[in-house]
């Protein structure tokens, strides 16, 4: 590495003029296969590579604009340290040879002490495998860090789902095109998932009708034949009264119950003890709509369900996950291609973890591990007590944990103590990076080599370096090298450049060579996975009990778990608020993209107008919007897209473009999902006054 420069030797695929072939490296279902146009090592153009049968062609608002991210006049472009108090985000520029060494020795001294004190926190800012958790956690593995619980967006679901399929599995998303009914669960398909969204309109084209079950009225639901408005967090009690449909009209595959599921006595009993009117006292929804939306799925083949991750983040998350994954199984949905359940496919790529981030380099040592939905509470622990040490050093990258994270009055009171040493890799000037001792540099994609799988498809996509990194910026991966150099780690696998690590992730199980030819390969899989069974659970069934969470002491069966924040169940806080993602941010990436933020305007609540009329508040006005955890202001929008009880925050801006310095997660809670200790984002009780 040539430090006056900034140049990267392992970075060696930079075409003067061309079309560079990559991935979408974004925390979304879709990663699109990419096509940038390079003139003269410019990037002139990013679009949707349309030999690529997922993307067609087709890229977001966000992405179709990634020059603009990638040349933003405000990209972090050398390396800076702390000036200011922290979190005023005022820093001195310094070389990469200063800021690396200084830190090489903040860490060593702490890791004499107790290597358990420094915390790596990083999330999916890239989802790329090389620029995420490869290095990285080879450095932190040899280090002996603490373990992150990487928890923030998926786990309870997810961990529902391999409680009952075994796995992070489910049908080929390709196949929604030939389904008859969908049922898109959790999800604003057009906002989060617009490659999914261009197969369910190719089956509205062949007669399928589309469900949307959401809270919030989104542009996904003004587009499905019907939209169950049902309050958050009551998933499993709309689930439970399907199967009370099911059952009493007997719309059953008997024999699929059969041959492939364990435990569906218990679980007819748990559903004969939900009938409709049950539920829609829960779930406030009129009885009649259960009831079609029963007759529908029993009777309708082929029928899939879209069931994305905004139905998980309530205290019941992990069991309503489950509840709605069983639901397939009885009618046997599963004999055919188009029938079934997706939520995440991730879980059916071979990726060869162990290779990537070397665990062994534990060398038996077995960290502490922190939840990073708890790193408000985390970073405030004096220390002891079960904890462990106190934490004194935290290395971020590819995450905003200072806007992400919940609870953020405590996020912000614990990244600013004076005591804690924070280093964070950074593309911009986040709300996180503004609590920096050391901010450095990074890559963006079109700078980079990575390697990509998905969650929303089963295609393995590589991205090449389209051009030089800018400035000074260094991929994350040169940067936890040249630390690791620092602090005498010699293993010869600290010495593996980003193509080498690219050809580890998959080893033999994926054709590199197609790889570099085409950009993408689909794996080999079944069309109709569990047609004869076969799930991946250790029954080989559909576990509707499932022995594993028996064996913890936990419920076998699903159930409805009420929210920790019952909407209505508080006279003091009687508006329930979610959160959930707007259309034009990725998370918080992007909301510094003028274009994108002009759409999106500024911060806004959604309000319904009986709940506005209430409180004397219009379109326009400024709100408090506060419970118990804090308070933030923002303008009201009455809005056909909010029901009567909840308020819909859309998210996550930064802090520091809000009126008052806070965003939504100023008032959300730390407590965790049934299964998975995942946050509970959407379980979120509040008031809202005209300010
Ligand atoms: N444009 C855009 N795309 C994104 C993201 C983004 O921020 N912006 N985020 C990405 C990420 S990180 C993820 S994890 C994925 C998936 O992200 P998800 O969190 O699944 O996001 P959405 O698809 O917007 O679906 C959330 C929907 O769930 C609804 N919802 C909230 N509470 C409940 C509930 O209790 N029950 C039900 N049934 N619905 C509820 C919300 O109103 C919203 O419309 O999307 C990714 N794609
Ligand atoms: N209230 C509320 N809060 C939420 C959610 C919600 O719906 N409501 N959604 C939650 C969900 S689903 C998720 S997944 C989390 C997401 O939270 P995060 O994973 O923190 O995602 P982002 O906010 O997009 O921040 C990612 C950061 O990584 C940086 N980055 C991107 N690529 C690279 C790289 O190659 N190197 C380095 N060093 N940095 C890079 C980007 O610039 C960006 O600032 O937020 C959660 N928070
Ligand atoms: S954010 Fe999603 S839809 Fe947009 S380009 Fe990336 S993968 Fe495709
Ligand atoms: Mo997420």
């Amino acid at each position: 590495m040539n430090s006056a420069t900034g140049i990267v030797p392992s970075v060696s695929f930079m075409q003067a003029s061309g079309v560079v072939r990559g991935a979408c490296p974004h925390d979304c279902p879709d990663t699109c296969s990419l096509l940038t146009t390079v003139e003269d090592g410019v990037a002139r153009k990013v679009q949707g590579n349309p030999a690529h049968p997922h993307t067609g062609g087709v890229l977001c608002a966000k992405v179709s604009k990634y020059t603009e991210r990638s040349y933003h006049p405000e990209r972090l472009l050398q390396p800076l340290r702390r000036v200011g108090p922290k979190g005023a985000g005022r820093f001195e520029p310094v070389s990469w040879d200063a800021a690396l060494d200084d830190i090489a020795q903040r860490l060593a001294a702490i890791a004499a002490r107790d290597p358990e004190a420094i915390v790596p926190y990083s999330y999916a800012g890239t989802m790329g495998l090389v620029q995420g958790e490869a290095m990285a956690g080879r450095f932190f593995h040899r280090l002996g860090a603490s373990l992150l619980d990487r928890t923030i967006c998926s786990t309870a679901g997810g961990e529902g789902l391999t409680q009952t399929l075994g796995g992070k599995v489910g049908m080929r998303v390709e196949f929604f095109a030939e389904s008859k009914l969908i049922l898109i669960w959790g999800s604003n398909s057009i906002g989060s998932n617009l490659h999914f969204w261009r197969y369910a309109q190719e089956a509205k084209r062949h007669g399928a009708k589309l469900v949307c079950i959401d809270p919030r009225k989104s542009e996904t639901a003004d587009k499905c034949h019907e939209h169950l408005a049902l309050l958050p967090g009551t998933d499993a009690a709309l689930a439970l009264a399907l199967m009370h449909e099911l059952i009493v009209h007997d719309w059953l595959d008997h024999d699929y119950l059969a041959r492939h599921t364990l435990g569906w006595e218990g679980l007819r009993e748990r559903a004969l003890q939900w009938p409709p009117e049950r539920a829609a006292e829960v779930c406030g929804l009129p009885v009649e709509q259960i009831r079609t939306l029963a007759r529908d799925y029993g009777t309708t083949r082929p029928a899939a369900i879209r069931l994305n991750y905004g139905m998980q983040r309530v205290r019941g998350g992990g069991n309503a996950a489950r509840a709605i994954a069983c639901l397939p199984a009885l009618t046997g949905a599963w004999r055919q291609r188009a029938g079934g359940v997706l939520l995440s496919s991730s879980g059916l790529f071979p990726v060869d973890k162990a290779a990537l981030q070397r665990p062994e380099l534990l060398a038996g040592r077995q960290p502490r591990t922190i939840n990073m939905s708890t790193i408000g509470d985390a970073l405030l622990h004096p220390g002891g007590a079960g904890f462990g040490p106190k934490i004194e050093a935290l290395l971020v990258y590819n995450s905003n944990p200072v806007a992400v994270a919940p609870e953020s009055g405590k996020v912000v009171q614990g990244f600013a103590r004076e005591d804690l040493f924070t280093v964070v890799l950074e593309q911009f000037q986040t709300d996180t990076a503004d609590h920096a001792d050391y901010l450095l540099p990074a890559t963006t994609q079109l700078e980079h080599w990575d390697i990509h799988s998905a969650y929303g498809h089963t295609d393995v996509l590589l991205n090449r370096p389209a051009i030089a990194p800018q400035g000074q910026a260094w991929p994350n991966t040169q940067i936890f090298r040249e630390l690791a150099r620092r602090l005498g780690f010699a293993e010869p696998c600290f010495g593996d450049s980003d193509e080498a690590l690219c050809r580890q992730a998959f080893g033999e199980q994926v054709d590199f060579n197609r790889l570099l030819d085409h950009g993408f390969a689909t794996l080999d899989l079944p069309e109709a996975p569990f047609a004869e069974g076969g799930f991946p659970t250790p029954s080989g069934r559909c576990e509707f009990a499932s022995p594993r969470l028996a064996a913890l002491g936990l419920d076998p069966l699903p159930d409805h778990l009420p929210n920790y924040e019952v909407p209505g169940s508080s006279a003091r806080y009687p508006l329930a608020m979610i959160s959930p993602p707007a259309r034009n941010f990725l998370n918080s990436s992007f909301v510094n993209v003028k274009s994108l933020r002009d759409i999106e305007r500024e911060p806004l609540l959604e309000i319904h107008a009986s709940d506005a009329a209430a409180r004397g508040i219009e379109s326009g006005s400024v709100v408090r919007v506060f419970n118990d955890r804090g308070e933030y202001r923002c303008k009201a929008e009455v809005s056909p897209r909010a029901r009567p009880g909840v308020v819909n925050g859309l998210g996550v801006w930064w802090r520091k473009m809000g009126l008052d310095g806070t965003n939504v997660n100023q008032l959300t809670s730390q407590r965790l999902t049934d299964l998975g200790r995942g946050p509970v984002f959407y379980d979120c009780l509040v008031e809202v006054q005209a300010a």
